[in-house]
Parts: C-alpha cells; structure tokens; sequence
C-alpha cells in the first residue's frame, strides 16, 4: 500500500522508479505535497546520509539518493499550489558554495517563485565573488545560500566579510539554510535570516524586505 512512510523506505533503499511510482500514487490520492516531501523523500534522504556518516554506506549511495529524490521531486512540485498571482519586484541571488548538493537549493528556488519572487539561481559551487557579482549586476534585492557541505560554512563567512569589505552589506540582506547549518550559527555569523525548511525561505525574504 502507498504511504509516506513506505516512501521513505523506497528512497532510503535509493529505489527511484518505485518511489517515483508511489509518489504519484500518494499525489494522486489527496495527500498533501509537503507532506510527502518532508517526510517521505526528506527523511529518506536523511536515512541515508544517516548510515553514509555511520560508514554504512558509500558515496554512490548518495549519489543514487540524489538521482531517487530527483524523481520524485518534479511530481510533487508539480503539484504545489499556484502561488496566489502575486508577484513583487523583488530579485533575489540563489545558489550553493563549493557543494554539488543542489537538490535543496532547487526546492527554494521554486518555492521563492511560487511566492511571488523573480529568482536569479547561479546554481553550485559559487565563491562569494559570484554571489556580489550577481547581485551588482542584476540589481538584486537579497542574496540565499544553500549550505548543504560543512567546508561552505567558511565560506559563507566568507561572502559576508566580502559584502562588509565592499561597504555593501547592508544593501543585501543575506539568508541561509541547508542540512549542516543551524540558527544559531547563522546568527552567529552575521545572517539576516535562517531557514530549517524551503518554504521558510518565502518568510524571511517577505519579513527583510518588507512584504506585509
Ligand atoms: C544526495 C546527497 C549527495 C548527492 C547530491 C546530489 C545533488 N544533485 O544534490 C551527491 C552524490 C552529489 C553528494 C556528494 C557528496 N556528499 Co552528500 N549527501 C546527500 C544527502 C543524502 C542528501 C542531500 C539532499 O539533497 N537532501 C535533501 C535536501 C532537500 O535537503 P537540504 O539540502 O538540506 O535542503 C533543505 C533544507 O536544508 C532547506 N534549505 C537548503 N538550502 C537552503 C537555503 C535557504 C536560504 C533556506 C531558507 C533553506 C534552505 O530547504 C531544503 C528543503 O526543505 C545528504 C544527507 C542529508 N541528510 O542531507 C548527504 C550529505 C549532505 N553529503 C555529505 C557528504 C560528506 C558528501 C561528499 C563529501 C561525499 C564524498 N566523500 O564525496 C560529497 C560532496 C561533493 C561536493 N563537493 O558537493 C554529508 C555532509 C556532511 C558535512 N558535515 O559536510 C551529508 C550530510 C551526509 C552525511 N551525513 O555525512 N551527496
């Protein structure tokens, strides 16, 4: 029988034609997206970064998470909810530092464009330049990093003592998120925002740039 949790064992067995199978199937009947997001294909990712860490599990493991979450993650969002039509003139800088791990990140894109936001994803493996560099050139409002690797924690310390060294800091307000950062480190090391989940990246950027 299709449910969320037998969702998470497929992706956790890194099975993509089946999980992409009971995906639709679990769409298909009624339940909600970030539901099956969250806690079918998340946690299944999860699983098995869980046993790469305890050395259960090897590098192609991950990759063959990835390839699974990528055949599930188009179905579903698909069927997210058409934003409500509005749309802000706010752009905002998105991409990843130093990591390959772009599975996430592409979920706030859609998000962030869902919710009204024109997004300028410079995809993977940016160096703080990229971001500043993208940010002059387009004009935009807000910068995003995803964090998913532990060595892109330095660099985004990095990005933010870029801005500061450029008098533009407080031109871009700058959120993060990803599997290896935390509120607190964050805050700690000088973002405007953090976000555990995608769609809290909706909320922050609406909160820093003023969208009641
Ligand atoms: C799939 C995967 C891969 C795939 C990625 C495929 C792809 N195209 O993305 C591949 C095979 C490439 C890979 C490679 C590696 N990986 Co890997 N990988 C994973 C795995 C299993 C899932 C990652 C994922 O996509 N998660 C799902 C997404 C949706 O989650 P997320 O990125 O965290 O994003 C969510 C939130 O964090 C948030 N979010 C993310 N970004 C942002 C940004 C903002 C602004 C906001 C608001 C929110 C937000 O929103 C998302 C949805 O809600 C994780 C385990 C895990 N627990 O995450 C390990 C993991 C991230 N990988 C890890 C490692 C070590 C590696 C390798 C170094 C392995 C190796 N020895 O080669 C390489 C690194 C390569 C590189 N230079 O990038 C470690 C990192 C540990 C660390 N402390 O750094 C993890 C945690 C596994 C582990 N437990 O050890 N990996």
């Amino acid at each position: 029988m299709a449910t969320i949790e037998a969702l998470r064992t497929l992706v956790s067995e890194t099975k993509p034609e089946e999980a992409a199978e009971m995906t639709a199937e679990l769409l298909a009947a009624g339940l909600d997206p970030m539901e099956i997001l969250e806690a079918g294909v998340m946690d299944g990712l999860s699983d098995v970064g869980d046993r790469f860490a305890a050395k259960k599990a090897i590098v192609l493991d991950l990759v063959r998470a990835g390839v699974t979450a990528k055949a599930c993650i188009p179905l579903i969002q698909d069927a997210f909810p058409e934003g409500e039509g509005q749309q802000y003139d706010k752009k905002i800088v998105l991409g990843t530092m130093l990591s390959q791990h772009n599975i996430g990140k592409n979920l706030v894109s859609t998000l962030l464009s869902i919710g009204g936001f024109e997004v300028i994803d410079i995809g993977e493996k940016n160096s703080p330049f990229d971001f500043y560099e993208t940010a002059e050139k387009s004009g935009a409002d807000l910068i995003a990093v995803s964090v998913v690797f532990a060595p892109a924690m330095e660099k985004f310390t990095e990005l933010i003592d870029l801005l500061k060294e450029l008098k533009v800091r407080d031109k871009y307000p700058v959120i993060v998120g990803g599997a290896v950062t935390s509120k607190a480190w964050a805050e700690k090391e000088g973002a405007d925002g953090w976000g555990e989940q995608a769609k809290d990246g909706v909320l922050l950027a609406r909160d820093l740039l003023g969208i009641a």
